[in-house]
């Protein structure tokens, strides 16, 4: 597995991202049981990103000159606001949730993409994208995570509705004049279906919309920014992988940010409002939906 698709660390790697010694995390382990890792077979400790990321918080706490106690308060107190990770009303999934996972487990793409294509016509668009697309997205990542998909499985039936999103997307189309907004995923960041679905959003708003594909450098962000000069730019990162991998990736983006004080940036995503707890940017909005843009 690449580097960048690896799900889970070693304590070796934890220590060199965190700052902190291996012997230093065992003991917050055993002592307060903030972080209690999986095991593998061998006994060996794994952990998650938000694993490394609450270690992280904890020790930039403690840097302060908090005590232990009051590091964890904060922590407690830093949780990301919750409506970010929440839609926005509890919508219940269509029956063309289950039927998808049924397709998808047997990399029926065929099956898939008329699916989409049915619950989309039947619910129209806005609504698909809540009951339809969505939960079934959010069930694959459950799947997957449980062992039960295998990575073929999660990018065969993700390639489906992004191309489908793709699809619908381009069948917008709002004029050269419309307010332009250039969507990226951050350098090592995979997930591009929450940019492409706010994107969408937002052509359905009106906007005109670029979309960068998945990981790009950060120089073509520089570089791009600068030849379009759009008026919203977007920057999304559904892990914290793209900070773990370029520890100084935010503050660059914070810098570009500042050069162009008419262009907006914004940035959202999981990872990016879980790596926000732990550094602020000045320039850079941190940003939950559509509404915020
Ligand atoms: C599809 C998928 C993939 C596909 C992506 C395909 C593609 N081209 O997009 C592939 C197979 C490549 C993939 C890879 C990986 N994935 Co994956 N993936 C998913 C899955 C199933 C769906 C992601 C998605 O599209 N969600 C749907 C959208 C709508 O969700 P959303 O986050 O709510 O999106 C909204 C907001 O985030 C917000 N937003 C996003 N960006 C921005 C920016 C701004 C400015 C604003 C305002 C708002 C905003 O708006 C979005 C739209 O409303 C999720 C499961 C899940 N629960 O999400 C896992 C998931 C995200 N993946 C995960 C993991 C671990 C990985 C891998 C590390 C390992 C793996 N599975 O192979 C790699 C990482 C690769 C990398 N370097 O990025 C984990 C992440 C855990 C974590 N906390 O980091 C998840 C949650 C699965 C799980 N349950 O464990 N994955």
């Amino acid at each position: 597995m690449s580097e960048e698709n690896k799900p889970y660390y070693f304590i070796r790697e934890a220590a060199e991202w965190t700052g902190l010694t291996e012997q230093n995390i065992r003991k917050w382990e055993s002592r307060y049981q903030i972080i209690e890792p999986r095991r593998l077979d061998n006994g060996y400790r794994i952990y998650t990103h938000d694993d490394l990321l609450t270690l992280k918080l904890l020790k930039a706490y403690r840097d302060e000159g908090q005590s232990m106690k009051q590091a964890i308060q904060q922590l407690a107190r830093q949780q990301p606001d919750a409506s970010f990770f929440q839609p926005s009303a509890e919508i219940e999934p269509s029956p063309y949730v289950e039927q998808l996972i049924a397709s998808g487990a047997v990399y029926n793409e065929e099956k898939l993409s008329f699916l989409l294509k049915k619950s989309n016509h039947e619910y129209g668009l806005d609504l698909f994208l809540q009951n339809t697309v969505q939960p079934f997205l959010q069930k694959i990542g459950d799947l997957w995570e449980a062992g039960e998909w295998d990575e073929s499985q999660e990018t065969v039936s993700s390639l489906v509705v992004k191309d489908y999103l793709t699809h619908i997307t381009r069948n917008y189309n709002n004029g050269p004049h419309a307010r332009h907004v250039l969507g990226f995923c951050l350098p090592y960041e995979r997930h591009e279906i929450p940019l492409l679905i706010l994107l969408l959003r937002l052509k359905m708003k009106g906007w005109r919309t670029t979309m960068i594909g998945a990981s790009p450098k950060y120089t073509s962000i520089e570089t791009l920014v600068s030849q379009i000069q759009p008026h919203v730019v977007l920057l999304s990162a559904t892990t914290t992988i793209p900070f773990q991998e370029d520890e100084q990736l935010l503050a660059n983006l914070d810098q570009l940010a500042r050069k162009h004080t008419h262009i907006n940036f914004h940035i959202g995503g999981r990872g990016a409002w879980e790596y926000t707890r732990l550094f602020k940017p000045k320039h850079l909005h941190v940003s939950g939906s559509v509404a915020d843009i």
